[in-house]
């Protein structure tokens, strides 16, 4: 809701759009194929499951919050920044991801992180926890997001965070916009996996990739996802894995090679 003042309707332009599921690619013999969902990620090699854990597995220290971009710290790294609607799980990815459950304060009530959040991974990149959007959120939240989204050079990728229960929602589709006439890098990741069923999940993942493929234009065509861990030792191995494949993403969104 206090995006939507951002993200109008009215901004709509002409912008040309890139390579997206109405292209259609014609081939010698002239065969016309349809891009209908995102390829399959390739396998990680162990040597950049082992760097992305390493990298994550050093101390990552909280460098500042800040309440207006001018006050965000002044380093050259790369950054990355996690965003979403309120309550979808961004802080409680960051603590995920760093294997630190006590780096940001989490809470089950929508609105928690009023500020945006600096952390320093191994002097090579920045991680951003920013306020989320939508139920509980603030108008001045939604400006530093803009402000940021628009004004941070350092920012290579948006991961834009989505509950697989809810889908969708109107403001993550205009931010989306947004960030497209803008040329921003951003990447879906879908959280609290845990809490549905596989079925279920894979069928709102599919419905989520449908609707990237056809509208998306700045999207990274990967779709990760990232949750709590399960008793059940298979369920337990795919956690990591998922959070394995994310601090990769992270890194080389960043620049950060092995
Ligand atoms: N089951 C489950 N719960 C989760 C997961 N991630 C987050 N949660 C819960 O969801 C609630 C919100 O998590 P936060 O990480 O604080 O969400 P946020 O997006 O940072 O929220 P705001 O800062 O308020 O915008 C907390 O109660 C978390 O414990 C997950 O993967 N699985
Ligand atoms: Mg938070």
């Amino acid at each position: 809701m206090i995006l939507q003042r951002f993200f109008s309707t009215s901004l709509r332009s002409s912008f040309p759009r890139g390579v997206n599921s109405t292209t259609h690619l014609t081939t010698k013999n002239s065969k016309s194929f349809k891009l209908v969902s995102f390829p399959e990620p390739p396998e990680l090699l162990p040597k950049d499951k082992s760097f992305g854990n390493r990298t994550f597995a050093r101390p990552v220290q909280f460098i500042k919050s800040v309440s207006s971009l001018e006050q965000a710290p002044a380093r050259d790294l790369p950054e990355v920044a996690f965003v979403g609607r309120s309550n979808v799980g961004k802080s409680t990815l960051i603590n995920y991801l760093t294997n630190n459950h006590n780096l940001v304060k989490t809470s089950s009530k929508p609105g928690h992180t009023r500020l945006l959040n600096f952390f320093n991974v191994s002097d090579k990149c920045t991680l951003v926890d920013m306020p989320g959007y939508g139920f509980r959120s603030r108008e001045e939240w939604g400006d530093l997001i803009i402000d940021y989204l628009t004004n941070r050079k350092q920012l290579k990728r948006l991961f834009i965070l989505v509950d697989p229960t809810a889908g969708l929602k109107d403001t993550d589709k205009q931010l989306m916009e947004m960030l497209d006439k803008q040329a921003v890098s951003y990447q879906i990741i879908l959280t609290k996996k845990d809490r549905l069923n596989k079925e279920a999940f894979e069928t709102s993942k599919s419905t989520i990739e449908r609707y990237l493929v056809d509208n998306a234009i700045c999207c990274y065509p990967e779709l990760l996802s990232a949750g709590k861990a399960r008793r059940s030792k298979n369920n337990t191995d795919q956690t990591a894995e998922d959070i394995t494949r994310v601090r990769w993403a992270v890194l080389s969104a960043a620049g950060v090679n092995a």
